[in-house]
């Protein structure tokens, strides 16, 4: 065995990021919009969300965490412990994508491949926590391999399909009534332009989901878009509700397939605004559960990462 090959491969576990207090959510908005400060409005407008979702507490972190944990020990299953050794690396907290990469040349790691916490592909997001990574890995002397997709993995399609089954049996007799209302962040309509795979990959995760779990009914939607005075990819989930009102639906279960944890965007964006919406046009919203630390989660994140292994060696 060569020296490298001896060497355990790092293996960088990207997410999001969250702030760590409510000290902290200036610095972390001032770095979402690339470090234009927030308007006191603005400012006020989001510490209110994540006062309203937890009291003060940021359930990214340590479901991102738990994430990072769960993704070593499942590797450490599959190939033996010491093989691969996880590092975390965040868009827009501490520790970020860099700090993830350097903590790996300081252990001496020379082959490392990245992967991110969202399963579909976008320039926006999965692209650009790569680009991040491979540049400072360049930098680092690391060679470096990036999982761009894992949005069909049939252990994903089905740990997401069980989750949707257990949904729809919170609605009890009124379950063949129910529509499944698939959503992921929404990104500037641009993206289109450009041929970004994200919308695309999206609607592959939701039927496949959907003929797993045997749906009979579903549609997709987008959510949390941003305000940035730019057209942003709709119908947003707000219009969808309005219309599936219009259209006499009474039960509706959402499935945030382009997440993975519990956080802001879910918790507020659907559990409080998107709810309140549709209970005042008398429907009926469901969850589903997010996949987090979920065995089979983290089996699809597993495997990924080792096919792109197999890019290093080339
Ligand atoms: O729980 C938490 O603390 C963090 C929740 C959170 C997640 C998340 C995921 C995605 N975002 C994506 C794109 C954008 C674009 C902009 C943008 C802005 C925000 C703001 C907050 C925020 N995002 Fe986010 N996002 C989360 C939170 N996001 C807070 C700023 C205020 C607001 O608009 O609500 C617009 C940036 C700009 O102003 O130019 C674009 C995408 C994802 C899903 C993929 C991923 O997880 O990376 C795409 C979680």
């Amino acid at each position: 065995m060569s020296e490298s090959a001896a060497r355990p491969v790092g293996v960088l576990v990207m997410s999001y990021g969250t702030p760590e207090s409510m000290d902290e959510i200036e610095a972390y908005y001032t770095h979402i919009r690339r470090g234009h400060p927030p308007t006191p409005e603005q400012l006020e407008d989001l510490t209110a969300r994540y006062r309203a979702i937890v009291g003060g507490v940021f359930p990214l972190r340590e479901n991102t965490n738990r994430q990072v944990a769960a993704l070593q020990r499942t590797l450490d299953e599959l190939a033996g412990a010491g093989r691969y050794v996880c590092y975390q690396g965040l868009k827009h907290a501490k520790p970020f994508i860099e700090d993830g990469i350097a903590a790996m040349a300081k252990d001496g790691i020379r082959e490392a491949v990245g992967i991110v916490l969202t399963p579909q592909y976008s320039s926006m997001s999965v692209g650009s926590y790569l680009k991040r990574a491979r540049e400072e890995a360049e930098k680092q002397g690391i060679a470096f391999a990036g999982v761009e997709q894992y949005h069909l993995h049939p252990e994903l399609i089905s740990a997401l399909a069980k989750r949707v089954a257990s949904g729809l049996d919170k609605f009890g007799d009124a379950r063949g009534d129910v529509l499944v209302l698939f959503s992921a962040h929404s990104l500037p309509q641009r993206i289109v332009e450009i041929g970004d795979p994200y919308p695309e990959q999206l609607l592959e995760t939701s039927h496949a989901v959907a003929s797993a779990a045997d749906v009979g009914r579903w549609q997709f939607t987008w959510q949390s878009a941003g305000q940035t005075g730019q057209p942003w990819l709709g119908p947003d989930i707000l219009e969808t509700l309005e219309s599936l009102a219009r259209e006499g639906i009474r039960s509706v279960l959402v499935a945030p397939v382009g997440f993975v944890s519990d956080h802001l965007e879910v918790l507020y964006d659907i559990d409080i605004e998107a709810s309140r919406f549709a209970s005042e046009r008398g429907i009926r919203l469901e969850r589903i559960e997010m996949l987090n630390d979920d065995p089979q989660y983290m089996r699809a994140l597993a495997d990924s990462v080792r096919a792109a292994e197999k890019e290093l060696a080339g």
